[in-house]
């Protein structure tokens, strides 16, 4: 039977469930275990600290992890990254005292960098020919500057509240992170079967993301024109209404662009116009 991975606590456990739960995967979390086997699914959870995933999916005992693509990277066990899986964005960057003057990269070269990242600082200390020491600290990397502990960190950004808070600014952004599927290959035919209905609906749930269904009666004089302004659809749905010169129109928007969308289509006459979510696109 497949395994999973996931957070056992902490900022990607939710979200992890959430996914779970919209692709069908029931995990009763009120009873929960450190491993607990779905009820309508063929697939087992097993809970854990995230920097242990990596290591556990490349180790064997578990076929696949939810984590952030920062500790994929960080711990660097050769594992797939099967999905990127559009929660959990963060980025890692570099950010200092907010009164020193920043001109470039080479401001790091001779300073201390706390962090709890050093494989990817490195790398990026290395690419950039800087030299640099690193103070690794596992928690409040963010307080190591006014603490005298470093003069620069290297930490997980999300709003930048944090920095602020700290008096830092964020001078360099060096690695994009979001959660991801990771995966060592090594399936039964019995459990890729299962991984590739997994998968298929997690990008049915992935396509839906961000998008709104649309529809409307229109002047049939105006089709063309709504076409201009709905040019995502592909096939429009076009259904004839009962008064003469009507037609209904449907169709799926982002939901970023719905509002000037609306406006340029009651500008050609659309009226009656419903929004509705959209739970799944099966392509
Ligand atoms: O206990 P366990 O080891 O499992 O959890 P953890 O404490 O190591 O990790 P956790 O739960 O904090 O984060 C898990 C993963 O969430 C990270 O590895 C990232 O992939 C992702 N993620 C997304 C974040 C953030 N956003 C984030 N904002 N992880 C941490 N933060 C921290 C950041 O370091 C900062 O101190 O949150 C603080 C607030 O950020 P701002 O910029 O929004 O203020
Ligand atoms: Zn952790």
């Amino acid at each position: 039977m497949l395994r999973l991975a996931l957070q056992s606590k902490g900022r990607l456990n939710e979200e992890s469930l959430a996914l779970l739960s919209e692709i069908g995967i029931k995990i009763d979390d009120s009873k929960r275990k450190f491993l607990t086997k779905s009820s309508s699914f063929p697939i087992e959870v097993l809970y854990l600290r995230d920097d242990d995933i990596p290591q556990v999916v490349f180790a064997g005992t578990s076929q696949l992890g939810i984590v952030g693509l920062n500790e994929v990277e960080e711990k660097g066990f050769k594992v797939k990254v099967i999905s990127k899986l559009g929660f959990g964005g963060c980025r890692i960057s570099l950010a200092i005292p907010k009164g020193e003057e920043y001109d470039g990269p080479q401001w790091f070269n001779g300073k201390t960098i706390a962090t709890s990242y050093p494989n990817i600082l490195k790398k990026y200390l290395k690419k950039n020919n800087i030299s640099a020491r690193i103070e690794v600290i596992t928690g409040s990397v963010e307080i190591a500057p006014a603490a005298g502990i470093s003069d620069a960190i290297f930490d997980i950004v999300s709003s930048g509240g944090t920095l602020v808070s700290n008096g830092l600014k964020e001078v360099e952004r060096v690695f994009e992170s979001e959660a991801v599927l990771i995966g060592n290959g090594n399936f039964s035919p019995e459990e890729k079967e299962n991984l590739d209905e997994m998968l298929f609906r997690i990008e049915s749930v992935k396509a839906s993301r961000g998008k709104q269904y649309i529809l409307m009666n229109l002047p049939q004089k105006s089709i063309d024109k709504a076409l201009e302004i709905l040019p995502s659809m592909r096939s429009p749905t076009v259904l004839p209404l009962a008064a003469s010169g009507w037609c209904s129109l449907h169709s799926v928007v982002d939901k970023k662009d719905l509002w000037e969308k609306i406006k340029a289509l009651k500008a050609i006459g659309a009226e009656g116009i419903l929004v509705l979510g959209v739970d799944k696109i099966i392509a």
